[in-house]
């Protein structure tokens, strides 16, 4: 009998993906933590019956997510990674030949282990010694720091369950001080076609706390929506003032979406999505 696993989305509609196995299944203290293997789009991380992240598309989400804020900081040593327990963004943030240290705060340590086990073309990187894994409330984390980060990436679920505190005023905020007077910040910030209000009001808290605020998109086939937004914000510069082309260039030969090309393309926004990011925002 075949086996079909089906995300379902508040819009009534849903996204589905044929099983070949079930490799992981607990229920932490925070979520439902399941790995599963699909007949296409390989191993998939699910946070609550949620795609998180798959082998096959994964590059794209996590390529997008690392450097495009990376390649916006001149030196960046100390990076910060909010949520990201699978992995996948502090492996592509290690790339990056400044890189010193890398914090991933992520809230529930079993996705961090799971991942360890069964995804680890995406968690391989978590043994690195630049990494400093805390397992604990990313917003406590942040708040606890000033002046201290160069780089802080939100890499979080959706704005449901645990991942709801990372999606209010009072936490960019504590974002904004804990990075220095150059440091920029990237968040992952939903689609503009299945969760319009996420983005309108993501957008909205942002540009209430940073000066500089510039979403940009990809394609994630496997998310609802399938256009994906990023929000880079930054205290002092634009996303595309001043990339470090010498390391852009390096990271181009092994990245999989990543190119100097995309880099510039990847803030040109459509129509519908650029409606969502006026005070009222417009959903199509
Ligand atoms: N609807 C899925 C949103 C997931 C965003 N975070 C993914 C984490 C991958 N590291």
């Amino acid at each position: 009998m075949d086996l079909w696993l089906t995300e379902t989305h508040p819009k009534n509609f849903s996204i589905g993906f044929k099983v070949k196995e079930t490799l992981y299944s607990e229920a932490s203290e925070f979520q439902q933590v399941d790995i599963v293997d699909t007949e296409f789009y390989g191993r998939m991380l699910l946070l609550d019956g949620k795609v998180m992240t798959t082998e096959k598309d994964e590059f794209i989400y996590h390529e997008m997510i690392s450097h495009i804020p990376m390649l916006a900081h001149p030196n960046p040593k100390q990076v910060l990674v909010v949520g990201g327990g699978d992995g996948g963004t502090v492996r592509e943030v290690l790339k990056h030949p400044s890189v010193e240290r890398v914090v991933l705060a992520e809230i529930d340590g079993l996705v961090i282990d799971s991942c360890r086990k069964y995804l680890p073309s995406i968690a391989g990187q978590l043994g690195d010694p630049r990494v400093d894994i805390q397992v604990g409330d990313g917003a406590a984390f942040i708040q606890q720091h000033t002046d201290h980060f160069d780089v802080i990436l939100i890499d979080s679920t959706d704005p449901v369950g645990p991942g709801e505190r990372l999606f209010n005023t009072a936490f960019y905020q504590n974002v904004y001080k804990a990075l220095k007077d150059n440091g920029v910040m990237a968040a992952q910030s939903e689609s503009p076609i299945a969760f319009s209000e996420e983005v309108t009001h993501l957008y909205r808290i942002l540009s209430g706390v940073f000066p500089i605020v510039s979403p940009y998109t990809a394609t994630i086939p496997t998310y609802p929506g399938a256009q994906w937004l990023w929000m880079f914000a930054a205290k002092t510069k634009g996303p595309l003032e001043g990339i470090n082309t010498e390391v852009a260039a390096e990271l181009e030969k092994t990245t999989l979406y990543y190119n100097q090309q995309v880099h510039r393309a990847v803030f040109a926004l459509p129509n519908y999505a650029r409606k969502l990011l006026t005070k009222e925002g417009v959903p199509c």
